[in-house]
């Protein structure tokens, strides 16, 4: 029975006309697109994105089916709702809602590992994209290499018909492919790596050449892997979105999405078995997006966490009260400017100090309430592509390195597990047990420059800029200020 006040196809008709609603014939559409991790994110770009392409006439080949890799919570709420849930874009102006149509089927892998592959292994099988965040890849972010020693990837290897990672769900998918006689597909990576899709294939290939030498020759022969730069803010869904958006709607919707209005997608057409036309939505297919990603990486990644950092310990919640602070702001802007859009190769269209500029417009985006604690997630994984190739690039040209050196610095604070006024804050990390361990290490030495040092010979993240003189000089004294002023009085200080 459909209860009469959820968000159901059934009740779509009561929704009031502002609220935008699928147009295309859902009834009819077929999965091409397999896609894992079906998080917020994924829910506010390619989905939105993909239904913009069916509402404008692609062939309805073009569906979604969604694999939650850990947790059945989206599938339980969206099942209900037949699929159907809301896209709320907010800014300063207000909100504009919609409801996306385009996944038509929910699975939880843990649940039915081997219904997972058999979607992969299904003939309408195009595409196989994800979004499963960095540490979902189980590599080691430096070096890029498979971790065999990672509990998911030994699991994966030991039993191959419940796999667990993307990669084992995504090797063993493509095993059963090619046992059924079925083409290759492409496999996209919409995940904040650098070159993603070459990223997956090396992994993806590690772990097929370890099953069968075979497969792994079938899928370098014939399946993709095109690299892309994704762009669009969405915070994780609360509970006050959530009664938010089912007032706004008159209808209950146990799980919508809130995003900014923004959206940038840019991504390599090399595609094994087909694409929609995704232009609508406003991807824009290239045959390089490697300065695309540089950009993104560098500058949005980059500035969100040195905000993320710095705000947690000054104990600004979210990123519009953190840009709020004029000296954190002068900070960004001059991170952006001086130290990293030097690093940024030919972008052929791009006035870079109007991006520059829009980016602080939408970090001050003040209806998305972005927790800073949630950027601060997983700074092992982010921190390699999000500000130490920067730093990696700036040193090469001996060129100041001082505010990328402050955002670096804040988060080796982060790892002592408080704030500036001794407020405990969590340390969300897979590495979390080593990265406090280093601290320990690192705090036990007798001065900064000793203690910057250590820091650096954590391989996992700074790899060969292990006891980098320039850097050490850099880290050394921003470490000393943020621990011996906090991160409201540095910021503050550094401007004068
Ligand atoms: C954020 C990203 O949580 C984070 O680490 O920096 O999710 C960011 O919001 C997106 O990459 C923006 O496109």
């Amino acid at each position: 029975m459909i209860e009469a006040r959820r968000l159901h196809p059934a009740t779509l008709t009561a929704l009031p006309a502002e609220v935008r609603t699928p147009t295309f014939d859902r009834i009819r559409l077929r999965g091409g697109i397999v896609h894992l991790g079906l998080g917020a994110f994924m829910r506010a770009h390619l989905a939105a994105v993909n239904d913009d392409a069916l509402e404008a006439g692609e062939p309805l080949d073009w569906g979604i089916v969604g694999v939650s890799l850990r947790h059945a919570d989206t599938r339980d709420a969206l099942a209900p709702q037949d699929g159907l849930y809301t896209l709320a874009l907010r800014d300063a102006r207000g909100e504009r809602l919609r409801v996306i149509g385009g996944l038509i089927e929910c699975l939880v892998a843990p649940e039915n590992p081997g219904a997972v592959l058999d979607r992969i292994a299904h003939a309408d099988t195009r595409i196989v994209s994800l979004t499963v965040t960095e540490k979902g890849y189980c590599h080691d972010p430096a070096s890029g290499a498979l971790l065999w020693s990672h509990a998911d990837i030994a699991h994966d290897l030991a039993s191959p018909d419940t796999p667990q990672s993307a990669i084992g769900c995504i090797v063993r998918g493509l095993a059963l492919r090619r046992a059924r006689g079925l083409s290759p597909i492409t496999l996209m990576s919409l995940d904040n790596l650098p070159a993603n899709g070459h990223t997956l294939r090396r992994l993806v290939q590690s772990f097929a050449q370890q099953v069968d030498a075979g497969l792994a020759d079938w899928i370098e022969n014939g399946c993709t892997f095109p690299n892309s730069m994704v762009d669009r803010i969405v915070p994780r869904t609360t509970e006050a979105d959530r009664a938010a958006v089912s007032q706004a709607i008159g209808l209950n919707d146990a799980w919508p999405v809130v995003g900014e209005t923004f959206i940038d997608w840019v991504v390599e057409d090399r595609f094994a078995a087909g694409r929609p036309d995704w232009t609508t939505g406003g991807a824009r297919f290239v045959r390089d997006a490697a300065p695309w990603e540089r950009l993104k990486l560098r500058m949005v990644n980059g500035a969100h966490s040195s905000i993320a950092y710095l705000a947690v310990a000054a104990g600004w919640p979210t990123v519009d009260a953190a840009i709020a602070q004029p000296a954190l702001r002068r900070h960004i802007d001059a991170l952006m400017r001086d130290e990293i859009e030097p690093t940024l190769g030919p972008l052929p269209g791009l006035d870079l100090p109007a991006y520059r500029a829009q980016l602080i417009e939408r970090l001050r985006n003040p209806a998305l309430a972005h927790r800073t604690l949630q950027i601060a997630m997983d700074g092992s994984q982010k921190l390699p592509q999000r500000l130490l190739d920067t730093v990696r690039h700036r040193l090469a040209q001996s060129a100041s390195i001082d505010r990328l050196a402050l955002g670096i610095a804040a988060w080796l604070t982060h790892l002592r597990g408080h704030d500036d006024a001794g407020r405990a804050v969590p340390l969300d990390d897979p590495q979390a047990a080593a990265l406090r361990a280093l601290r320990t290490q690192a705090m036990a030495q007798p001065d900064w420059r000793a203690r910057a040092e250590a820091f650096t010979r954590y391989a996992p993240v700074f790899a060969d800029l292990a006891g980098h003189e320039a850097l050490v000089a850099a880290l050394g004294p921003a470490l000393s200020e943020l621990h011996e002023r906090g991160a409201a009085r540095t910021l503050a200080n550094r401007l004068a």
